[in-house]
């Protein structure tokens, strides 16, 4: 028996009642001396809150560093996160105002006379987009943006009603569908609360503003804990779509109030209460207890989200159940449905996972909301178990599937992340705007948010798990300081050169991780070589560091050619091509006049390795390495031939023809031309 299941309805309610009783009456006074002026109530670490504030959780092997604590500098990343700071948070903003979501808000104080907008998510997008803000904010101050999030925040606490509840779309004649068991199925109330809740941490962690927190917080404590969980006095709950567990264990880990860690617990052991049909179960995952799982199904999202939520409730709990679940989940993850970008999600119809090995190319969903979700799952269980197969997982979903996401310029994006594209069929891949618009915020959020997925600490030392130009500066456990300094141009070179320096000679171990796609690694501390690097590992590097200690990386990054297990049906006798981190596709207006990529194949007949001709292009998408391949076209297999032909065991007509290949991340960023990752191979 599980531990969560160990606790009664009738304890929880016991616990649940006796803290919410104790909060509940002054609730009103609460509300009624606090209402619009912001208490002054700040804890005095909130700067040093990381992505995840998991100092004090017992089962969490690894701290997060706060955001502020790394600086990246000129490189890869820092391109995209001045790009993400000075474009994309911006004109995202002007976005939601010129969508009416600002105005959502404004028209239930009578400042607006226009009509809602948007779906019932809507609210989410503001606070996603506050959440943005509020990591960029981490890495330095920005007045113009701040005063500009601050008066947005203002906008928004000002609809919120005395019952805590806050949400600009069940309001007026909406009102009275409030929480009913459908709208908790399809109205996302919980979710956008909890996008509210991440939001308001995000922005306190980097203002010490707590306007926003302490909305979220009287949502929770006035409006959800009093009406919502176990025990007959108290409506049942269902997570339509999952998020709020995420949020309340970080509430929970912001204020330290267990109440929302035991109802996140309860949210994801599923309130048998609620009776939806089977396939709800499926499609929302929610409403069983998590710890019943056996594989990822339904909405990407969703699911994603869940797995987050039930890690984080792991970190806090060590409910062994909720481990084993997270491993049999992970395991089908990788071994049987994610795309080789990292992204997940096969199917457009419910954006949902397919079956095991059902990875279609054309029309992958690889929403880029679930490539976040998995990124931000793995960042949760590499917290926990410090396990190097997590960081890969991220690494590959952060350059390729997420990335994908966002155009070079920061002002347009992709929903769906397909792995191969036509636009003759009018898809118009990337847009600055969706009516659901969750996808473009998601992505600023990631990007402001990715100097947190840098290092950890543990007890024993430092976790490095990205490589870009930049600087940490921080501490070890024992609150020694430390200040680390990667050099570095990857993912285009394999080296780098990592300064370590700590603030007087130190024993500990410095984690550096050797990606599990690196093949002749080489490392060296102050020039002596060291032994024993393995891919898909952290290197344990244990000595007494001192000032001026230097770590030399070289990866190798011979390109290398992918074949995919063949129960992959659309990648059965065909390659993908991957350099370092970086996934790479074919876009026809790279390749020669005249050649169509549905014509062109892959030769590999001397060996895959050297068959790339490599070539660091700076006038190409922002500069990229392009690859070079002499592989062949075939006209009569593909766009020049029948339907149907005889079978024959060479492909004697085929002509040779230099392909190029580019990031998969950068594609779409030109005209529209067709895209692919898989590429078939020639047949000798
Ligand atoms: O339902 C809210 C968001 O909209 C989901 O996460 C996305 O998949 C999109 O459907
Ligand atoms: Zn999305």
């Amino acid at each position: 028996m599980t531990k969560q299941s160990q606790i009664s309805r009738r304890q929880f309610v016991g616990t649940a009642i006796s803290a919410a009783a104790v909060g509940s009456l002054p609730m009103q006074n609460f509300l009624a001396s606090s209402w619009g002026d912001t208490p002054n109530t700040s804890n005095p670490d909130w700067k040093d809150e990381g992505v995840l504030f998991v100092d004090k959780s017992p089962y969490a092997k690894l701290r997060n560093v706060p955001v502020r604590a790394v600086t990246i500098t000129q490189g890869f990343w820092g391109a995209r996160r001045e790009i993400n700071v000075d474009k994309s948070i911006p004109s995202m903003e002007k976005l939601l105002e010129s969508n009416g979501r600002m105005n959502n808000y404004l028209r239930l104080v009578g400042k607006s006379d226009a009509q809602q907008h948007g779906p019932v998510y809507s609210d989410s997008d503001v606070y996603k987009w506050t959440e943005a803000v509020g990591f960029a904010l981490q890495s330095g101050d920005r007045p113009e943006l701040r005063a500009l999030t601050d008066k947005i925040i203002k906008e928004v606490v000002a609809v919120q009603e005395p019952s805590g509840y806050l949400n600009t779309y069940y309001v007026g004649d909406h009102a009275k569908e409030r929480m009913d068991p459908d709208v908790q199925r399809w109205g996302h109330e919980l979710y956008n609360l909890g996008h509210m809740i991440q939001g308001a941490i995000a922005y306190y962690r980097a203002t010490g503003d707590r306007t926003l927190l302490d909305a979220g917080i009287r949502f929770v404590d006035g409006y959800l804990l009093p009406n919502f969980g176990p025990g007959a006095d108290k409506k049942p709950i269902f997570s339509g779509h999952p998020e709020i567990e995420l949020a309340l264990v970080e509430l929970y880990r912001t204020t330290g109030d267990k109440r929302y860690l035991e109802f996140a617990g309860y949210i994801l052991q599923g309130d048998d209460r609620i009776k939806v049909p089977q396939r709800a179960y499926v499609y929302h995952f929610c409403g069983i207890p998590f710890t019943s799982r056996t594989h990822l199904e339904g909405h990407a999202v969703r699911a994603m989200y869940a797995c987050c939520g039930a890690t984080d409730y792991y970190l806090e709990t060590g409910d062994p159940s909720y481990l084993k679940t997270l491993n049999v989940l992970w395991d089908d993850l990788v071994s049987a449905q994610m795309y080789v970008t990292g992204g997940v999600g096969a199917r457009s119809q419910g954006e949902a996972f397919g079956d095991s090995y059902e990875l279609p190319n054309f029309t992958a969903y690889g929403e880029s909301c679930a490539a976040i979700g998995n990124m931000m799952w793995n960042w949760r269980m590499l917290t926990a178990t410090g396990d190097a197969k997590y960081a890969d997982v991220i690494e590959r979903a952060l350059y390729n599937g997420i990335n994908s996401g966002m155009s070079l310029d920061g002002t347009l994006y992709c929903y769906r992340n397909p792995l191969a594209f036509d636009p003759s069929g009018g898809d118009q891949i990337r847009n600055p705007w969706y009516d659901t618009t969750c996808c473009p915020p998601n992505l600023e959020r990631t990007f402001a948010s990715l100097p947190g997925y840098f290092y950890s600490t543990s007890k024993d030392g430092l976790y490095l798990h990205l490589y870009d130009n930049s600087q940490l500066d921080w501490h070890l456990e024992d609150g020694t300081s430390l200040r680390v300094v990667q050099k570095t141009n990857y993912p285009w070179d394999g080296t780098a050169e990592i300064a370590v320096t700590p603030a007087k000679p130190t024993e500990f171990t410095f984690y550096l991780r050797i990606p599990g796609w690196s093949n002749g690694t080489q490392v060296a501390v102050n020039g002596k070589p060291i032994s024993g690097v393995t891919p898909g590992q952290y290197l344990a590097l244990p000595r007494r560091w001192s000032p001026g200690d230097e770590i030399h990386v070289k990866f190798g990054m011979t390109p290398q050619v992918i074949e995919a297990n063949h129960r992959v049906v659309e990648d059965y006798g065909r390659v993908a091509v991957q350099r370092g981190p970086l996934v790479y596709c074919l876009e026809q207006l790279d390749q020669p006049e005249g050649v169509a990529l549905y014509d062109v194949s892959m030769d590999l007949r001397h060996g895959p390795a050297s068959q790339f001709q490599e070539e660091f292009r700076s006038d190409v998408l922002g500069g990229i390495v392009m690859l070079k391949h002499m592989g062949a076209v075939d006209e009569k297999s593909g766009s020049g031939g029948g339907l149907y032909y005889p079978y024959t065991p060479n492909t004697p007509k085929a002509r040779q023809v230099e392909l190029r290949f580019i990031p998969y991340y950068a594609w779409a960023n030109r005209a529209g031309t067709p895209m692919q990752v898989w590429t078939p191979i020639l047949r000798a």
